[in-house]
């Protein structure tokens, strides 16, 4: 199965990063963690998009804040998928780091999610790795039925709390 790279810009995204880490590990697919920032680490953003895919990987999720270059770097450096996550880091409150992520000039695409979005980011990145892999597929078949029953559940039970 191919991996899902996780880059955030800072260790103080780890929060937003965890959230994503948690449902990669249930979901049984392979992922690695780097502390890459497209402004203090330009060398190593570069090195890392360049070789990625020859590195195993199937898709890549960039989280960060402020003015968030880094997803759109690491897209104009490979072809594979990017995902990214605007983090909530700085007094406009993940705003500024949602345009900076999700306003890619044509040619160089970003797939963003929600500010702060670490869970869809994963999922959407097994999504992209299901896509060649049925067993996988199959888990997130399961896992969609499964939130809908607790939600069923939930529905059950409103009135009870009424
Ligand atoms: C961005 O600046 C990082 O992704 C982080 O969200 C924000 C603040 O970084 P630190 O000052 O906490 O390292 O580059």
């Amino acid at each position: 199965m191919k991996k899902v790279a996780i880059i955030m810009g800072s260790d103080s995204d780890l929060p937003v990063v965890k959230k994503g880490t948690d449902l990669l590990k249930t979901l049984e697919i392979p992922f690695e963690v780097h502390v890459y920032s497209a402004h203090r680490t330009p060398d190593q953003v570069r090195d890392f998009a360049a070789s990625a895919k020859a590195n195993g990987f199937g898709v890549i999720i960039a989280a960060a804040g402020m003015a968030a270059h880094l997803a759109g770097v690491i897209a104009a450096g490979t072809t594979l998928p990017v995902i990214g996550i605007p983090c909530k880091s700085s007094v406009l409150e993940g705003m500024d780091a949602l345009l900076s992520t999700v306003m890619m000039p044509p040619g160089i695409p970003v797939a963003t999610v929600a500010i702060d979005g670490g869970a869809n980011a994963a999922l959407l990145a097994a999504e992209i790795i299901a896509l060649g892999d049925e067993a996988l597929a199959a888990k997130l078949e399961a896992k969609r039925k499964t939130d809908a029953a607790k939600v069923l559940d939930k529905d059950a039970a409103i009135m009870e709390r009424l």
